[in-house]
């Protein structure tokens, strides 16, 4: 820990904890024992959220030793997919193409991303990539790496035992730290150590034998409102004060070791340790004690809440009219279940009073890799395809090596190939042997062995897209769409998600790829999976069809399939994002924005799914300060107070 227990706490003269008379915590022993277990119900709950700063610009500035102070962007084609600060002063934006960045800021860095070419076998930095678009495909390999690397330093930051660990996206990771807290809590404060009276765990605790604690220059939100600063800290305070701590070691360490920056939310839970995390960046930590979560929240459009952002807020928003959370506060959750259904409507009431028992799922994994390229122009001969079958068996190899297939940690069972003609897709999948070693070779024989199978066909050129994926891996995988979605185009998009659809047997998502009629029963009962329907190919026979036609799309998605399939389909007149109206530069530029949507959406879907999971789950489970019960009053219960309306905000408290 950087700070010691004696400057981050100032204890109390007098008036030892449990002396007669004095007030109680709001807090159970039952309470304290569940952070060692990573109870989601527990309302003592400390969860982190760490997201990298600009995080490509920063693995290129690293790795080309550019100074922290200088403007740069990476470059993918003409547009710009991640701006570091220094250029972000200057009006740089995503999307923003490279010569609109260079008229603002003449020094700009644009690094392009690494690249596979045709005809040769590994991935490089190569100069000029921007103009080969044709031969040409983005890897993400070095982000990925050190994606990895980053996991590493962060586990190995953390005490081995009490560790729950989430990678939840290339640059962001989630931390339960309620084990790690509740065993610095005990540590710090012996008194917690001692049996509950009557050795009923129901029993309160006694209160921190601190006045005041110290979070430290940067680390809590000032709400600038005053009232409940006179309350004394809590042990939910204290917690979060001891994560933020372990968080700000954390953050060192990725920066001492690997030289990122990284911010962080420290809160309840996931939900609000997300939003932490954006709150003030970068470089910087947010905490979020509970007794500022209302006011918190109240300052977001709901919109930007996690799960909120796509096609659900966008549904929450019409069904009442507004974006903010406080106006929506006033509705009862009778209203939003008759709106929006009764999980959905539960789900919201909830999630606009930062109530989320979702866990940190440490066992979270890629359950499908897939590689793919748009062909512009099209390709017209086997030699042609089998060249780039080469590169994406390489380029899914070196990610089965990242998951540890020569450890036979993981192992992929099927291999899908998807080619698409014209208005076509044609699609040929296979087992992938076992009883030898998974290699390049054979990923590679097994590719050509399925285009050759499909080549067997007439009309098959030209070809317009290829994608190659692999999936069902053979050990248990809770589903992570992973960042390899972010650049995916429309049809690699369908492909990947066709992959994850044959391995998702036992997932919950599943119900989100139902054949239409029961897809339609489904929707039609108002749950949450209503929401979760919109990409699904309508082509006859759905998952098991070899032919799949084309923008097959149901009529709500087709826009979108038509803003990121291939232009010269379907010519692009506006170059404005239809979901959030960013102004893009190029088609190519907005083909990127919307898959960028696309894949977050996908994200999101898994993240809702999960989120209702855990919320049945604890539902039963929920108890006393954190029953957070629809109905309930917001946030924790504070025993003897007087409730002044919603939870009133932050600012801090003296110093120690
Ligand atoms: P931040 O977190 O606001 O400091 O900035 P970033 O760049 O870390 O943004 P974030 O966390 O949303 O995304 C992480 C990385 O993902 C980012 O460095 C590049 C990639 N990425 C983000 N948005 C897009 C996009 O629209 N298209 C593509 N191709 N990649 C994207
Ligand atoms: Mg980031």
């Amino acid at each position: 820990m950087s700070s010691s227990p004696q400057h981050t706490f100032r204890h109390r003269d007098s008036s030892p904890a449990g002396a007669p008379g004095r007030k109680r915590s709001q807090f159970t022993y039952r309470h304290l024992h569940q952070m060692a277990t990573f109870n989601t119900s527990c309302p003592l709950r400390v969860i982190a959220h760490l997201d990298l700063d600009c995080f490509y610009a920063q693995v290129e500035m690293v790795r080309l030793g550019v100074p922290e102070d200088k403007p740069l962007a990476v470059q993918q084609w003409q547009g710009l997919i991640a701006i570091n600060y220094p250029a972000r002063e200057f009006g740089i934006g995503r999307h923003c193409t490279v010569t609109e960045a260079k008229k603002l800021c003449p020094e700009l860095i644009h690094q392009h991303v690494a690249t596979w070419r045709e005809g040769l076998e590994k991935w490089a930095y190569h100069p000029d990539a921007a103009e080969n678009i044709a031969t040409d495909k983005v890897s993400l390999d070095p982000y990925r790496l050190e994606s990895r690397r980053i996991m590493a330093t962060i586990k190995g930051a953390l005490p081995h035992k009490l560790q729950k660990v989430e990678k939840a996206s290339i640059d962001e990771v989630f931390l339960d730290l309620s084990a790690q807290v509740h065993a610095a809590l005990l540590e710090r404060f012996p008194e917690l150590a001692n049996p509950p009276p009557y050795d009923d765990a129901s029993e309160q605790l006694p209160m921190p034998s601190i006045s005041a604690l110290d979070w430290q220059a940067d680390a809590l939100v000032d709400l600038h409102d005053e009232d409940w600063e006179f309350d004394d800290p809590d042990w939910d305070d204290v917690a979060l004060l001891v994560a933020s701590e372990i968080v700000r070691d954390v953050r060192a360490a990725i920066k001492n070791q690997l030289r990122y920056t990284c911010s962080a939310g420290i809160a309840r839970n996931k939900l609000l340790s997300k939003l932490g995390s954006g709150y003030k960046k970068p470089n910087m930590q947010t905490v979020i004690r509970n007794r500022a979560v209302q006011r918190f929240l109240s300052d977001f459009k709901f919109t930007k809440i996690r799960n909120l952002g796509g096609k659900l807020g966008e549904q929450v928003k019409q069904a009442f009219g507004t974006e903010s959370v406080s106006d929506l506060l006033s509705v009862s959750v009778e209203q939003f279940k008759l709106k929006l259904g009764d999980d959905t409507g539960v789900w919201i009431w909830n999630t606009l009073r930062g109530i989320d028992a979702s866990e940190v799922s440490s066992g979270t994994q890629i359950k499908s890799m897939l590689s793919a390229k748009s062909f512009r122009p099209s390709i017209s001969t086997m030699e042609q395809a089998a060249r780039w079958l080469r590169i994406f068996a390489a380029d899914i190899f070196s990610r089965l090596v990242e998951e540890g297939v020569l450890e036979n940690k993981r192992r992929p069972r099927t291999m899908n190939l998807h080619h698409r003609h014209e208005r076509q897709t044609r699609s040929r999948s296979s087992p992938i042997p076992l009883g030898r070693p998974l290699d390049e070779k054979t990923l590679f024989e097994l590719a050509k062995n399925l285009l050759s199978q499909i080549v067997a066909e007439n009309d098959v050129w030209p070809c317009v897209n290829l994608s190659l994926s692999v999936g069902g891996f053979e050990e248990g995988i809770s589903g992570n769409m992973g960042i390899d979605a972010f650049l995916l185009k429309g049809d690699e998009a369908r492909a990947h998600r066709d992959e994850s659809k044959t391995s998702l047997a036992q997932d919950s998502r599943r119900e989100a790829y139902q054949p239409t009629a029961k897809r339609r029963r489904m929707e039609n009962s108002g749950g949450i999976q209503r929401f979760l329907t919109k990409r699904e190919p309508s082509g006859a026979g759905g998952d098991t069809s070899d032919v799949m036609p084309a923008g097959g799309l149901p009529e709500e998605d087709l826009s979108h399939h038509q803003t990121i399939t291939t232009h010269e389909q379907t010519p692009i007149t506006s170059h404005v994002c239809v979901r959030c109206n960013a102004n893009v530069e190029s088609p190519e530029a907005l083909q990127s924005h919307t898959d960028w949507h696309f894949a977050k959406d996908l994200q999101e879907e898994e993240r809702v799914s999960q989120t209702f999971a855990n919320r049945q789950a604890a539902a039963a489970g929920s108890s006393r300060a954190g029953g957070q019960k629809p109905g309930a009053p917001a946030g924790p219960k504070r025993p003897g107070r007087p409730k002044k309306g919603a939870e009133r905000g932050q600012s801090k408290l003296s110093f120690g």
